[in-house]
C-alpha cells in the first residue's frame, strides 16, 4: 500500500466531496481509488500498429504560464501528424481546441498523452475515428 499526497483546489474538492456522499462513499480515499481502476481500465485500446484519424478535444485555461505556447510548440513539433486545429476562445480564461491527427497510431498516441499531461490541460478526449491495420503478419498471431 502507498500513501499518496495531492492538492486540490477548495471548488473541486467539495464537488468531489459532494459527488461521493451522493453515491454513498463513506471513504475519500476509496472514492479515490476507484477513480484511478477507472481511467486505468478506460484507456482506450489504440494499437500502435497502423495509421490512424483521430480528434482529441480539451479545455485549457490560457492563464497558465506559457501553456499555450507549450501547446503550440507541441503540435508544431508534431506537424506532419496535425492535421488541422480549431480554437474557440470560451470565455475571458477557457480555450477549447480540436486538433484533428492523422498518422501512425503510436505517434497520435502519444502526441495526445503529451497534451493531456499538462498542467491546465482539462477534458482531454481522444476519439479514433479509423485506424488501418498494416500488420507485418510475421509476429505469430492471426487476423479473421
Ligand atoms: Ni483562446
Amino acid at each position: 500500500m502507498q500513501r499518496v499526497t495531492i492538492s486540490i483546489d477548495d471548488d473541486l474538492s467539495q464537488d468531489f466531496d459532494r459527488l461521493t456522499h451522493e453515491q454513498g462513499y463513506t471513504s475519500k480515499s476509496e472514492a479515490i481509488r476507484d477513480l484511478i481502476r477507472t481511467a486505468v481500465a478506460a484507456r482506450p485500446n489504440l494499437p500502435v500498429e497502423g495509421a490512424c484519424v483521430a480528434s482529441l478535444s480539451y479545455v485549457y485555461d490560457h492563464h497558465v504560464r506559457a501553456l499555450a505556447q507549450r501547446l503550440i510548440e507541441l503540435q508544431h513539433d508534431h506537424h506532419d501528424i496535425v492535421v488541422a486545429t480549431t480554437h474557440i476562445h470560451l470565455n475571458h480564461d477557457s480555450c477549447l481546441e480540436t486538433v484533428i491527427l492523422k498518422g501512425p497510431a503510436g505517434a497520435v498516441r502519444a502526441l495526445a498523452d503529451a497534451i493531456q499531461s499538462q498542467r491546465g490541460v482539462r477534458f482531454a478526449t481522444l476519439n479514433v475515428i479509423g485506424v488501418t491495420a498494416v500488420h507485418s503478419h510475421d509476429h505469430g498471431h492471426h487476423h479473421a
